[in-house]
This record gives structure tokens, sequence and C-alpha cells, in this order.
């Protein structure tokens, strides 16, 4: 259901790849801001498709809106939602996508400013891409809301597949752990915190949570660390795969110099209000990709020939 379509260019959109590797040839720092739409070759759904994970997401739960499955408050009082549906995005396998693999390429030919990838599937790092920012965090730790304490992806796979709630077992260890280890830095704030001040039974949930950004909290301070510095450098901005719905990410085309040219790849239109790109490539990424690797003349999986040699 997911695969990439059959897909025909048209000259024009030929022609419009042909621009796109002319830039890319002419370009040093290229920022590539990703999304869900580069996963979905590799078995992945997107969201905002149709019949993509926030449609059934509606269809299951009697949600005002999908996204709230991924809101902070709503994953404390019921867990169980966010895994029931959370096996579709763990990556089944670790073969990436050719974008991803593009993505690595550019990176290797020095021209990769850096990735701010939305995704959380961690498909960017099985690519090899060192240059990557994960904006939205990353499947592969995770913590325990109450006590802190750290998990690998390895680690919950397991209850993850099975649609169950991971708990943490060191806060079951002991019965009147309250504040059994100092919290963890990177840690959601603690529940528990919350609870305790109001109550004085203390509510255990030993909820193990995945290291990836809900709606409430706060991207990391690296995201803004790059941003600050990558603004004054990018010479091209590509747009793979995304609907540019969430912030700050999505405001990122309006906060790089109107000079620096501005190419979307994806099935659909999409950006800020009031902005256009300066390309649009619309179709399914990895074929749209598949021909600019030919005008580029660059080999596709360069490093296994290199590795082979
Ligand atoms: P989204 O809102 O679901 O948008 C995906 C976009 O990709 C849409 O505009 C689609 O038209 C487009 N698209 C779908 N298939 C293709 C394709 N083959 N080629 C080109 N374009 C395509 O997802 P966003 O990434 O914009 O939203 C940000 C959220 C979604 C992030 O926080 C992610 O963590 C989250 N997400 C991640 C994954 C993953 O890690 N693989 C999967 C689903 C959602």
């Amino acid at each position: 259901l997911y695969r990439t379509p059959t897909y025909r260019m048209k000259d024009e959109e030929l022609k419009c790849i042909e621009d796109l590797s002319r830039k890319i040839e002419q370009s040093s720092h290229i920022m590539v801001i990703s999304g869900a739409g580069i996963s979905v070759s590799c078995g992945i759904p997107d969201f905002r498709s149709a019949g993509g994970i926030y449609d059934r997401i509606q269809e299951k739960f009697s949600l005002l809106d999908p996204q709230e499955i991924f809101d902070l408050d709503m994953f404390k009082e019921n867990p169980e939602m966010f895994y029931s549906f959370a096996k579709e995005i763990i990556p089944k396998s670790t073969e990436p996508s050719l974008s991803h693999r593009f993505i690595k390429d550019l990176e290797r030919h020095q021209k990769l400013l850096r990735n701010y990838a939305q995704n959380i599937d961690g498909l960017e790092s099985a690519a090899g891409i060192d240059r990557v920012v994960y904006c939205h965090g990353s499947f592969s730790t995770a913590h325990c809301l109450r006590c802190g304490a750290a998990y690998t992806l390895e680690d919950i796979k397991e209850d993850i597949v099975q649609g169950q709630v991971p708990r943490c077992s060191r806060c079951c260890e002991e019965e009147s752990c309250c504040h059994p280890l100092p919290i963890h830095p990177d840690a959601t704030p603690g529940w528990d915190e919350e609870q305790s001040s109001n109550s004085s039974t203390v509510v255990a949930p030993n909820v193990i949570k995945p290291d990836i950004v809900f709606f409430g909290e706060p991207l990391n301070s690296q995201f803004f660390d790059c941003f600050n510095s990558d603004r004054e450098k990018v010479d091209l901005l590509l747009v793979i795969g995304t609907s540019l719905q969430v912030a700050p990410v999505s405001k990122i085309p309006l906060s790089i110099s109107p000079q620096v040219p501005q190419v979307l790849v994806n099935m659909e239109v999409v950006g800020p209000s009031n902005h256009w790109f300066d390309l649009e490539l619309i179709g399914p990424c990895d074929i749209i990709i598949q021909r600019l690797y030919q005008l580029l003349g660059w080999q596709q999986n360069e490093e296994q020939q290199q590795c082979s040699t």
C-alpha cells in the first residue's frame, strides 16, 4: 500500500530536475529538511496522507484532533493509545530509502550543511548521515517517566511490537520508591512530581516514553544551536517528503535569506502561506532522486562500491 507508485515524469518536470541538479553542482552548503515522506518507500506510513496514520487514529479513537496522540498530557493519561499504533513507526528493517542514501551522498560529496530530520525512525543514522539533527528526537532511546531510568529501543521493542505499554522494571523493584533515581536530565519532567505534591498516595505509572518530542515538549537545544549558525551559511534549501506543518521546522523556509534558492520535492505542494518555493518537484521523492543521480553522474550505493574495492 505504501510502496512508491509507478510514476511517469513530464518533460517539464524533467527540465526542473535538470535545474535542480545544476543547483546542486554549484552548491556546497545544502540544508535538507526531511519528513515522513522519505520513509514511505521503506514501508513506514506517513501521518497526513490519505490512509496515513492520522486517518486511522481518527477512525479508531474518538479524538477531536489526531495530533492529540502526540500530546504529552494525553500520553501520561492514556499511554495505551500511543502504544497501540507506535509499532507502525518503528522501522521494520534498517534499510534506508534512496532519498536517505542521497542525503548521505550529499554529505559524501561535501555538500551537506545539515539534515534537519523530523522523522523518528532513525533511518538517517542507518544511512550513515553524520550531519543530522533529529529535530523531533528518535525511538532509539527512551526513559522512564517516573524515575528517569534510560532504555534503548531494543529494551522496549518487544512491548512496542505487541502494542503493549513498556514499564520500567527498575521502578517496580522497590515498592516504596518515590524518587528512586536522580531524574535523568533528558527525561520528561516527572509525572510523579505533580502527583506527589497533591496526594499522599504516590501513583507509580512507571511508563517508559521514547525520547521523541511530543507536543508540549521543547525541541532540544541542538536544533537551535545548529540552525542559528547554519542559517548564515546555507546556499540551497531542499525540502523533501514533509507536509511542513510542525513548527519550528515549518518556519525554516521563512527564516533564511530570500536569496537562497529553495526547492520542494514532495507528493503535494506544501509550505507556509505567502511562501513560494523557487522550484517544486511534485511526485515520489525516490523517483525524482533517481533521476538526479543520473544527471549528477553519481553512483547509487557509492559506499558499498567503495567498500568492495
Ligand atoms: P506528514 O505530515 O505525514 O507529511 C508527509 C508528507 O510527505 C506529505 O506532504 C506527503 O504528501 C509526502 N509524501 C508521502 N509520500 C511521499 C513520497 N513517496 N515522496 C514524496 N513525498 C511524499 O509528515 P511530516 O514529516 O511532515 O510531519 C512531521 C511529523 C511526522 C514528525 O514529527 C515525524 O516524527 C512524524 N512521522 C514520522 C515518521 C517516521 O519516522 N518515518 C512516520 C510518520 C510520521
